[in-house]
């Protein structure tokens, strides 16, 4: 199939966290089927459609989505992982505050290893929520703080998981379009 871009993006965040149960929800439509544990580095692809302002014809975009099983810790991975990437997705779970705790770590290893590229925090497993110790305001004083979106998802019910993936590819097309001009 044709399309006008291909992007690389990563998803990042502590172990179990649900990066691999979110990004197959959106590429597969399914949670918890015919899926294995990520060994090593894993990329998945979907093809998406993104209007593009003031015009009536939309981009198409070739998204490859990179996850890992925390392989990423070790440093001959790491840049492998990390380069390329034009948007990264940091997750925690809200039911995990260690998970929330470690984001400023996620968010110093994306600006190392890519600088400034388009990055969207994100809440994982919110339909458990008798299970939550993260509230909402928590993350969503955290987006603000460093001014990117956010979105509190959930993989198993599938809320708000392709909002993420759009939103971010729609800011991606966004600063490469900008570049065009
Ligand atoms: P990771 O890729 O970040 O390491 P996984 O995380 O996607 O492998 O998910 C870790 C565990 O959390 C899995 O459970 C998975 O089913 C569960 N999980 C992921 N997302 C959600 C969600 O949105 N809701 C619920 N209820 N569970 C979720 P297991 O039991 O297989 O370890
Ligand atoms: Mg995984």
């Amino acid at each position: 199939m044709a399309f006008d871009y291909l992007f690389k993006v990563i998803v990042v965040g502590d172990g179990a966290v649900g990066k691999t149960s979110l990004t197959r929800k959106f590429t597969t439509g399914q949670f918890r089927e015919s899926y294995k544990m990520t060994i090593g580095v894993d990329f998945s692809i979907k093809i998406l459609k993104i209007p593009r302002k003031g015009k009536s014809k939309e981009s198409t975009v070739k998204l490859q989505i990179w996850d890992t099983g925390g392989q990423e810790r070790f440093s001959y991975v790491r840049p492998l992982y990390y380069r390329g990437a034009l948007g990264a997705l940091c997750c925690y779970d809200i039911t995990n505050r260690k998970s929330f705790l470690n984001l400023p770590k996620w968010f110093n290893d994306i600006e190392k290893h890519c600088g400034n590229i388009p990055t969207i925090l994100i809440a994982t497993k919110t339909d458990l929520a008798e299970l939550r110790v993260v509230d909402v305001d928590e993350g969503q004083s955290f987006a603000e703080q460093r001014d990117i979106p956010f979105f509190e998802t959930s993989a198993k019910d599938g809320s708000h998981v392709e909002d993420t993936f759009n939103r971010l590819t729609a800011r991606i097309v966004d600063d490469v379009e900008a570049l065009e001009l």
